[in-house]
């Protein structure tokens, strides 16, 4: 394909070879059965350790929700991580303002009955017990240097994968998260200097769970509940 030149200077890729590792059929399911059983250990937790987290850590899980696939390329996501107290206060205490009305009678009485069995409320101490609190923040829309709009697709997808890669890297490597979603959402791009084309989409304290931190002893669908084979 010969290189040419498209809409606001951009180029099409040159293609070069795919690097792909072919394993055996017996070791690649040794290894989805081990990556199977690591990620079903993978638990939601709200009770956080203040103990510290490496900044290399949440770098780390960073680029890897990085290497998430996106509409045309267009990685429209921004990862904000925050470790300093003052803004972590300052998120708390907004995000505690929107979930006391949202608790206190704006949700619907089914939604409130759908979270009761959770026993998730207004309180959110994760918001400043956890060392590093990130929000991902969605490009609606892409801006160039000129400050042009050029349209994005898929965004929500996209960035619903690259969160998924994030928590499964922070798995990995030892720590907990909470995909937070405060209701509604939009003081958090004041509150964090975000520009117009960015949406926040989940806020997750990161960080190791607290001495005696609990989970509800909930069980996840069956493969024939989740799957159907045609
Ligand atoms: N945003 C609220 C409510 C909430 C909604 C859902 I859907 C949850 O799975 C959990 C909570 C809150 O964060 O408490």
């Amino acid at each position: 394909m010969t290189e040419r030149q498209i809409a606001d200077g951009l180029r099409t890729y040159p293609f070069v070879p795919l690097v792909h590792e072919r394993r055996t059929i017996e070791d690649s399911i040794a290894r989805g059965h081990a990556f199977l059983a690591d990620m079903n250990r993978r638990r939601t937790t709200r009770h956080f350790s203040t103990e510290p987290v490496p900044r290399e850590m949440i770098e780390l899980a960073i680029r890897t929700a990085g290497t998430a696939p996106s509409g045309a390329h267009q990685q429209p996501w921004t990862f904000v991580a925050i470790s300093d107290a003052t803004i972590k206060q300052r998120l708390r205490a907004a995000a505690e303002q929107e979930e006391r009305q949202f608790y206190g009678g704006k949700a619907p009485a089914d939604w409130i009955d759908a979270l009761a069995p959770l026993g998730t409320d207004e309180h959110k101490p994760h918001l400043t017990d956890a060392p590093w609190v990130v929000v991902l923040f969605r490009q609606s829309y892409g801006l160039t240097a000129e400050g042009k709009k050029r349209t994005f697709y898929y965004t929500d997808e996209s960035c619903g994968i690259a969160a998924g890669f994030f928590m499964a890297a922070l798995h990995r490597m030892g720590l907990v998260s909470l995909t937070h979603t405060p209701n509604p959402m939009g003081f958090l791009r004041d509150l964090l200097g975000r520009p117009v084309n960015e949406k926040a989409m989940v806020v997750m304290p990161v960080g190791y769970p607290a001495a005696g931190a609990s989970v509800p002893d909930l069980s996840r669908k069956d493969l024939d509940e989740i799957a159907v084979w045609l």
